[in-house]
């Protein structure tokens, strides 16, 4: 097994979060309301009726997380941006408080020497847009254009390299397909123009990014499909299943074209959202990093019932973490090599823009997620000596935090967040992770 001090020159070594899960103040300073805001105040549809409304309070705290953060020697911190707060009905009036917050945390982070890096849509849509459709609409995309001008106008002079959106496969499929998220829409497979219109909207902003010198990035939450047994029915639900979670989301931006979703029976334009011209304006920018966030591998059998061409089978013999999700670290080696293989010369550098666990409050002391990650280092050092150019490393989560539809009660921190007190506690693997970042800048500055 590689050295995981091992690591290119270069390597960034970061944590990530996100405005909706931790930032809370959710009407000040002239903030609009959000689709989570809506969604989470459904009764039943968030675990325990939990809200983002406080969160961790990062809005008024930041300077003690990014105190917290200085101290762990990160070189990195991706956050997003809350579009209600920069335009709090999605388009028209700019709120500039929404964006001097903003403002006000680049540089903290900048004083800090950690480098910024911003999300643009992570899943917190104004309401307004919503009510106009949402990510149904085509329209969204221009807006969300409209709003990436805004936000890197004004923080474009020090941040230099942004990702567009987080996990497009799971906002459509959780928030327009099946409900469990906001906006709560249950539109199954006729949500797919949820994804092109996030594609599109994608592909033109990163075209304004790129005008004014920025790097852009996509964050796709990806995992290796296996079939259940090699059976041919097995093997073609898997690859049905596949082109949906993984290529649908990739193979646009990296080869300007949408996979075969015919073994879904969704037709070639997506239900009509595919316009002439679509497919060059999500390609033609291209991308200058893959986002990566990996957490497990999916096994998938042929169905049992009619409905959807696959059924979800859980992987035994393996740990899982508290969320119930199966721990197989080599999966992410596996899924690196299957992308350098996929795509070839089209794959720009990826980082790995989240990876990470939940684990249970009681457990002391934070020995499964120190495992977690030593385990997936190991596999990401390993994708590198075979090949794959990874340009950093950024757990999720820094903090304990709001985790949707679960509410708080999945913690993913290497900061434990007492939520009625607001104290943060760093865990042992905020120590072992601090440790392993000082390690790695050793080894660098003798080699
Ligand atoms: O908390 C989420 C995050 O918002 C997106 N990626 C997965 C994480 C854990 O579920």
């Amino acid at each position: 097994m590689p050295d995981r001090y091992d690591l290119p020159t270069g390597f960034r070594w970061g944590a990530a979060t996100a405005a909706y899960q931790i930032e809370g103040a959710v009407t000040e300073d002239g903030r609009g309301p959000s689709v989570w805001d809506v969604f989470a105040a459904r009764p039943g549809a968030v675990r325990d009726g939990h809200t983002g409304a406080v969160a961790c309070d990062h809005y008024h705290r930041y300077p003690e997380d990014i105190a917290l953060m200085k101290n762990l020697g990160l070189d990195g911190y991706r956050f997003s941006i809350a579009w209600p707060r920069v335009l709090p009905t999605g388009s028209g009036p700019v709120n500039p408080a929404g964006l001097a917050f903003y403002d006000r945390l680049v540089d903290a982070l900048l004083d800090a020497g950690i480098t910024p890096l911003p999300t643009l849509f992570h899943w917190d849509l104004p309401q307004a847009l919503e009510d106009g459709g949402g990510w149904l609409n085509r329209d969204t995309a221009h807006h969300f254009a409209d709003y990436a001008a805004i936000v890197t106008d004004r923080l474009g002079d020090r941040v230099p390299a942004w990702i567009t959106l987080n996990e497009p496969f799971v906002h459509t499929v959780f928030g327009y397909a099946l409900g469990t998220h906001a906006p709560g829409r249950t539109l199954m497979l006729e949500a797919l123009p949820a994804a092109h219109h996030q594609l599109l909207a994608h592909g033109l902003a990163a075209s304004i990014l790129h005008d004014r010198g920025l790097e852009v990035m996509l964050s796709n939450n990806l995992t290796p499909v296996e079939p259940a047994t090699p059976s041919d029915a097995d093997l073609a639900a898997a690859q049905a299943y596949d082109a949906l979670h993984n290529r649908l989301f990739t193979d646009p931006v990296l080869l300007g074209r949408y996979p075969d979703l015919s073994a879904l029976g969704v037709p070639d334009d997506l239900y009509g959202a595919i316009h002439p011209g679509d497919t060059d304006l999500i390609a033609a920018p291209g991308l200058d990093g893959l986002g990566l966030n990996f957490y497990n591998p999916t096994r998938i059998a042929a169905p049992t019932e009619p409905g959807l061409p696959f059924d979800f089978v859980d992987i035994p013999d393996v740990p899982h973490t508290a969320f119930g999700w199966p721990v197989v670290p080599d999966a992410l080696r596996q899924l690196l090599l299957n992308l350098r293989d996929t795509y070839g010369k089209s794959l720009p550098p990826i980082t790995i823009t989240e990876n990470g666990c939940s684990v249970t409050e009681s457990t002391t002391p934070d020995q499964p997620r120190i495992d977690f990650m030593s385990a997936h280092l190991d596999a990401l050092a390993a994708a590198i000596a075979e090949g794959v150019d990874i340009r950093g490393y950024y757990t999720w989560s820094l903090l304990d935090n709001y985790e949707w539809a679960e509410g708080y009660h999945q913690r993913f921190g290497l900061i434990h967040v007492d939520f009625a007190t607001q104290q943060r506690t760093p865990k042992a693997s905020y120590t072992w992770y601090r440790d392993l970042i000082a390690a790695h800048r050793t080894h660098r500055s003798r080699s």
